[in-house]
């Protein structure tokens, strides 16, 4: 662990390092991976294409690196606990060498049924062990998987499907959530209805609910596995081969695929999970991120494992069966790195400090957030009830498309300050634009949160259309990879996270495009027209706020507003159900036809005393109709 930063004068040395000559100091760093072939550059990059390769015409496989390279020393030590929903079933510890085993076994299943480098697979599955190594069998064999959130509707399911053309989909029977049993298979029936591509579903046998089997087409896990080898030899890929998808919402209607590939995200998510989170050989580390997310995949699966560390994964909810969950969990394993996003810290917050009480809580020594901006107010309680004032917090900011932590403190070593995000790791050059696009140097300034030069795990291109990539990520900056959110460099420097400056809307934690969330509710029969804000709301961090034009005759309100809500429950998920549906009888508009959101944002926030200009508008007396019914 020589790439371990321990004071913040080290810190500051390796940054200037970073930014002085990256080459050198990435390929420090890549140099204590595993490659079947060293690289012949470190990084060729232009952001017009845009066009970024890291550790160009080297070749790998992430999982000898998990495997191979540990097995020696950490075979017998555990690489994930397992925390069922249910605190009364047995948690299930599974070594190095027993994980290892287990993962080329799937993978000579998954040969087996067909899949080859290359094929693309979807798993679709609760936090259970076999998640993990479903993902890493698709990399052992050189496969791209494509892990979707198990609370996303069939309709999100096939368009992802489709969208990459999937061979395979492993997939369980049901999900246990807190006191609920959720169908799993039954939704994947109905997604593959809707798609051509998908040639076999294996399915985990996890609740014993009845589930339909097409003979042919779907098999059970423990079947499949049974009496396959556990021994497999990792396919050699090159390092910019596609290691997986991940489907996210921007601000136009359909999510994007984004892709990362292998050399640069292995390198840059362990080297991140070592130093933000300070992790030492013998801890054990917990995220609560789900493995459907960008944060369960490079901080529950890639860097910890990468790193040799014991990794939990609970399967359950914080709440369940009380509102203690997460401490119990934190006293029963020693955990001593807990990362969680600030909508679960608000939430359990608000049942106050009661429930933490009966727990020590002494093991823990570093407590991180992420997900969207934590509030002082949950910072303050997060370090003081939880951390007992002892325990630095890390304020990770990144995002799907940055592939690990770009801006937070290094536990223990950057000095924090509520509500920033701190500092930027080495390596990462950010830049804060104003409108125009010019770059706002020095301190106290505020503006569009920018990157200037490549890290190795961000983002290559959006499956299947680079031009989506180029136009969403380079083209609003020349020059500069634009993140979306809005930030505030104080005058110390540190950075503070303001939210998106899109049309991107952020509840507990899950990204969701307003025009996303509209073309669900334009799919209600009744519905003529709608649009869609975000406001403030105390423990999702962002409500939905849905203003729908319907067409009424023969409906009541009420009713229509619960049948839009279960419309867009069906097309996206429970997820991005909106908190206030509003009926209206018009939206404001300007004389070109646009939806002028910012009136509409202003009247879901309550701040109707002063509306700006609404002269421009087409019809500006409806802003008045609007306030007046408004929730
Ligand atoms: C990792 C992840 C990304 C968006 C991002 C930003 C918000 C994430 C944050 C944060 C303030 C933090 N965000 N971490 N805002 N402080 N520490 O969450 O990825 O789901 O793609 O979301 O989340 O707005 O642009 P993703």
């Amino acid at each position: 662990m020589s790439n371990k930063i321990q004071t913040l004068s080290g810190y500051i040395h390796e940054y200037a390092k970073s930014v002085q000559d990256p080459e050198h100091f990435w390929s420090r760093i890549a140099d204590s991976f595993h490659w079947q072939k060293r690289w012949d550059s470190v990084v060729e990059w232009n952001f017009k294409g845009p066009d970024v390769k890291w550790f160009t015409n080297a070749k790998l496989n992430i999982t000898e690196n998990i495997f191979e390279r540990h097995l020696y020393t950490l075979g017998d030590k555990p690489a994930i606990i397992w925390e069922p929903n249910n605190p009364d079933e047995d948690v299930r510890t599974i070594t190095y060498k027993e994980l290892y085993a287990q993962v080329c076994q799937f993978s000579n299943v998954l040969k087996a049924k067909g899949v080859s480098k290359g094929d693309r697979v979807i798993i679709y599955m609760p936090m259970v062990p076999e998640a993990a190594v479903a993902m890493l069998a698709c990399a052992r064999i050189g496969a791209v998987h494509s892990v979707v959130f198990a609370g996303f509707s069939a309709t999100s399911l096939a368009d992802r499907i489709n969208d990459c053309k999937a061979k395979m989909v492993l997939t369980s029977d049901g999900n246990f959530r807190g006191s609920k049993k959720i169908a799993v298979k039954e939704v994947v029936d109905e997604a593959i209805e809707r798609t051509e591509s998908i040639e076999k579903v294996i399915v985990l046998r996890r609740t014993g609910q009845d589930v339909n089997m097409k003979s042919g087409r779907d098999i059970w896990w423990h079947e499949a596995v049974e009496g396959v080898s556990t021994e497999n030899k990792a396919e050699i890929v090159d390092s910019e081969d596609m290691l997986f998808i991940l489907y996210t919402s921007g601000s136009t209607g359909k999510p994007k695929g984004v892709v990362h590939t292998c050399g640069g995200y292995m390198v840059y998510t362990t080297y991140t999970f070592q130093n933000v989170f300070q992790y030492s050989q013998g801890d054990v580390y917990w995220c609560t991120a789900d493995v459907g997310w960008i944060t369960g995949h490079s901080y529950i699966v890639y860097g910890p494992l990468l790193a040799g560390a014991t990794t939990l994964m609970f399967e359950g909810v914080p709440t369940y069966p009380d509102a203690g969950r997460f401490w119990a969990i934190c006293d029963k394993h020693k955990v001593n790195q807990f990362y969680t996003a600030p909508t679960a810290i608000r939430a359990l917050q608000a049942y106050g400090t009661e429930p933490i009480e009966p727990y020590k809580l002494d093991s823990l020594r570093v407590i991180g957030t992420v997900g969207e901006p934590i509030n002082e107010e949950a910072w303050h309680w997060y370090h003081d009830h939880i951390g007992k004032g002892k325990c630095p917090i890390v304020d990770t900011w990144w995002q799907t498309e940055t592939g690990g932590i770009m801006i937070s403190p290094i536990a223990g070593v950057t000095p924090t300050k509520p509500s920033y995000a701190t500092l930027p790791l080495p390596g990462i050059q950010l830049a804060i634009l104003d409108n125009d696009g010019k770059e706002l140097t020095g301190n106290s300034v505020e503006g569009n949160l920018c990157v200037k030069f490549p890290w190795p795990s961000m983002l290559r291109t959006t499956y299947g259309d680079h031009e989506r990539c180029r136009q969403t990520y380079f083209s609003s900056f020349k020059g500069y990879y634009f993140t979306g959110d809005g930030v505030k460099r104080d005058e110390d420097g540190y950075y503070r996270i303001l939210g998106r400056v899109d049309d991107v809307i952020n509840v507990s934690g899950h990204r969701m495009g307003t025009a996303e969330v509209e073309n669900a509710i334009n799919e209600h029969p009744k519905v003529i027209e709608s649009a869609v804000v975000g406001y403030p709301h105390d423990i999702k961090g962002q409500g939905i706020y849905a203003y729908v034009i319907c067409d009424m005759e023969g409906r009541s309100e009420a009713n229509l507003i619960e049948e839009i809500r279960q419309t867009v429950t069906k097309i996206i998920g429970p997820i991005a159900k909106p908190d206030k549906i509003q009926i209206v009888p018009g939206l404001p508009k300007t004389r070109s036809g646009k939806i002028m959101r910012r009136i509409l944002r202003k009247i879901a926030t309550g701040e109707t005393a002063n509306m700006g200009d609404t002269s421009t508008l087409l019809n500006p007396e409806v802003v008045e109709e609007i306030i007046e019914g408004a929730q």
